[in-house]
């Protein structure tokens, strides 16, 4: 492995113990780098090699449903790493406190912990690393390019990061080694784990066709690559059809792996425009969104927007708003727009709304409340709410690009907007022959009666 990937984030005295993997972002047995160094530290020691995943109670306003496809996935991954005499203990209650706790009982020799660049994860590592003394390691298991190694700063936007990440790439998407029978140890302390999890895992129904776990997320891959990936570049823009790879909520719990998609792709043959096209998202989007993340502390309010958007949205705060709804009227689509409401109802009903529509949804929100602060505050609650892919820094990235112009630049000036990029309704009209297929099949019949499910 890319030694680059890792950084020893505290030193500190090795004891005898095990190595513990603090399993979070990358939920996944298979393909996970940050395993695959723990794994390779504890047999350099021959010790014993345990994952730890902490249950907090709340995350960034997960609903319910969002719990149930982590939980049902980090089953799927407790039986893999069982099999592999690897196991999972799963500790509930306040991440730090409860690691901490579970270390001081036993001599850890290594902590290895995934990259997160949101700020309750990097809080939470903190807290752990004030708490405990043994020697910690961060792998970027989650961007093909590590965060760190990609970019030393916040980048302007796609056009200054798609260089660094074409120049890097063929340093970091060497073939994942199998993870190994672990030959020290046992799964003794894990034989609660199926029963903690399956206590947690909330009675709510799934997202319908969204089936939680790293074999789904293979599955739906593979439906992908041989069904989508060719037409991508032209369906994927057009909410009617539905081109896109439904592979986010699989990236986001980390039940699957970004560099597991780029391989496939790039090994099935020469790059076509649509093959092109879909890893400038999966890649150079993706990997801007949590360099974005990790560099702007800001990421989550418009301090985070470039000096141009805030002085422009400043200078036309003021402006009057001949629309205007609350939190709760956006929450339960109750605009005069039927394209829009369609987008809100499409992501309470099924946990993810089109790509293209998302960019027009958290638009209308800037013109529909009283400020820009108001606007990002509402768009990013609604999305880390409803979104089964939220909670994430492709969302945070997609809101701040979409209302504060990160990663953008200054469009012809207008009332509200000022030079922040402008959509309307009469525009997707000109883009989708059939939007009315799309409003029709999302207008909340469904739920008509009842509030937006959590
Ligand atoms: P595909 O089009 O199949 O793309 C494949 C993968 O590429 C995605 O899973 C994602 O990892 C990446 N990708 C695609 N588009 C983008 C993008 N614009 N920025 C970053 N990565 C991208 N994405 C989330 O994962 N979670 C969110 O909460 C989220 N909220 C968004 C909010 C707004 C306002 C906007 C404009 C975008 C948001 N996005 C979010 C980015 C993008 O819309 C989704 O990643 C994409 O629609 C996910 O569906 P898919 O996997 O089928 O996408
Ligand atoms: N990560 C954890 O380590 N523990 C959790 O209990 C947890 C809950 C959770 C719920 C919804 C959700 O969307 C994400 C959640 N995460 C949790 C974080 C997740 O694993 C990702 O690291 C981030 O959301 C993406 O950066």
């Amino acid at each position: 492995m890319n030694q680059q990937r890792v950084r020893r984030i505290q030193k500190g005295e090795t004891g005898p113990g095990p190595v513990v993997y603090w399993m979070s972002r990358d939920q996944r047995a298979e393909e996970n780098w940050a395993l695959l160094h723990a794994q390779q530290q504890a047999l350099a020691r021959q010790a014993p090699l345990t994952v730890v995943f902490t249950l907090a109670p709340e995350f960034l306003s997960a609903q319910p449903r969002h719990y149930r496809f982590l939980l049902a996935g980090l089953q799927e991954t407790a039986r893999q790493l069982a099999a592999k005499n690897i196991p999972l203990v799963v500790l509930s209650g306040d991440p730090p406190t409860t690691l901490a706790e579970y270390l001081g009982r036993l001599p850890c020799s290594l902590l290895v912990t995934d990259f997160d660049p949101l700020k309750p994860k990097q809080a939470w590592k903190r807290a752990l690393l004030s708490a405990v003394t043994v020697p910690v390691d961060e792998v970027d298991a989650h961007n093909v390019v590590p965060c760190w190694v990609a970019s030393t700063k916040q980048e302007f936007g796609a056009y200054t990061l798609r260089p660094k990440l074409r120049r890097l790439l063929a340093d970091f998407t060497e073939s994942y080694p199998e993870l190994l029978r672990h030959p020290f140890g046992d799964t003794a302390g894990a034989d609660g784990t199926a029963g903690i999890i399956a206590e947690a895992t909330p009675e709510v129904p799934d997202y319908p066709g969204m089936n939680p776990g790293s074999t789904a997320a293979q599955r739906q891959l593979r439906c992908f690559l041989d069904e989508k990936l060719a037409a991508y570049d032209d369906s994927r823009n057009d909410p009617a059809q539905n081109g896109q790879s439904d592979l986010s909520p699989y990236l986001h719990f980390g039940q699957l792996s970004a560099q597991r998609v780029f391989l496939e792709i790039v090994q099935a043959g020469p790059l076509r425009q649509s093959q092109e096209a879909f890893l400038e998202e999966l890649i150079v989007r993706r990997e801007l969104a949590d360099n974005f993340c990790h560099y702007n502390p800001d990421y989550d309010n418009s301090k985070g927007f470039p000096a141009w958007a805030q002085e422009t949205l400043k200078k036309h705060r003021d402006d009057r708003r001949p629309l205007l709804y609350d939190a709760v009227e956006l929450a339960e689509a109750r605009t005069h727009d039927p394209a829009w409401n369609a987008a809100q109802w499409q992501m309470v009903e099924t946990g993810k709304m089109h790509g293209y529509m998302r960019m027009y949804w958290a638009k209308k929100i800037l013109e529909w409340t009283s400020d820009p602060d108001t606007a990002l505050t509402v768009a990013i609650a609604l999305n880390n709410r409803y979104s089964l892919d939220g909670r994430d820094p492709n969302g945070y990235a997609g809101v701040a690009w979409s209302i504060g112009g990160v990663h953008d630049r200054p469009w012809s000036e207008r009332a509200i907007f000022g030079k922040i990029r402008y959509m309307n309704a009469a525009g997707l009209r000109r883009k989708f022959k059939n939007l009315d297929a799309y409003i029709n099949r999302f207008n909340g019949n469904v739920n008509a009666a009842s509030a937006p499910p959590s």
